[in-house]
């Protein structure tokens, strides 16, 4: 105490704050589909890309889905997982910056594990019943950078089979990966598809994808059969089941 004021206490040291595992201020790059759909593409958003590859790569319990065809049912091309977004530091700090650059709540987090070039995912959207018009699809991409392709949604639904994706003239192919976040949002789910074709490559690539939607919109009373069934808040629809071990 010195002329009754009493003397500050000694500042505390500062504890170093745990860096960042992603490069919040990372260039956002925002491609316009069309006047109600949109692309974010941010390069080198994730710091330590190599690291959380082989990280999701072994911690991850993926697991092998199945899905219908006609009357079989076939292994995905693929092996997925779901995560909380609390289970990791990575995760989380995405989870956040995801909420506050976009101002929404966002349910995470998908994984897929494309384990080499053979695996895909077809041309199609994340689209669901009555909520479509406006969608946030966040996607982490780790590890190999493969096409993935964007294309507007035709009106003939065989055209997607006729033309593999990435071939068709007006196919915007984008080549996200080594911690890369793509956003895909607007009417992008209700207008345009996505698929990330088969690649030449012997290398794995891991997504990592988080979803919004607003929940307005017309009623979905004929979806094709390239339109996505993932994305719900109700149970998995028929059709898909994870294979027993
Ligand atoms: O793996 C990706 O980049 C896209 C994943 C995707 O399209 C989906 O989960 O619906």
């Amino acid at each position: 105490m010195t002329d009754g004021i009493p003397e500050r206490a000694p500042a505390a040291a500062s504890s170093p704050l745990p860096d960042l595992a992603i490069d919040r201020r990372a260039a956002v790059q925002r491609i316009q589909l069309d006047a109600g759909s949109w692309v974010d593409l941010v390069t080198g958003f994730v710091r330590d890309a190599a690291g959380a590859l082989a990280e999701a790569h072994e911690h991850t319990p993926w697991h092998q889905n199945e899905v219908l065809r006609y009357d079989t049912y076939v292994p995905e091309q693929r092996l997925s997982a779901g995560l909380r977004p609390e289970s990791a530091p990575l995760l989380r700090q995405i989870d956040l910056h995801l909420t506050s650059t976009y101002r929404q709540r966002f349910t995470g987090v998908a994984a897929i594990l494309y384990r080499d070039g053979q695996d895909f995912q077809g041309l199609h959207s994340d689209r669901e019943m009555r909520w479509l018009d406006e969608t946030l699809i966040a996607i982490v991409v780790l590890g190999q950078r493969r096409p993935f392709v964007i294309r507007r949604r035709a009106p003939m639904a065989e055209v997607v089979e006729r033309v593999p994706a990435g071939a068709a003239p007006d196919d915007l192919v984008l080549t996200p990966g080594e911690g890369d976040l793509l956003v895909m949002g607007g009417a992008c789910q209700r207008d345009w598809l996505h698929g990330i074709p088969r690649a030449d490559t012997p290398n794995p690539r891991i997504s990592l994808t988080w979803r919004w939607t607003s929940r307005h919109g017309r009623p979905d009373t004929n979806p094709g059969y390239f339109d996505g069934r993932q994305f719900s808040d109700r149970p998995r629809q028929p059709g898909t089941r994870t294979r027993q071990r």
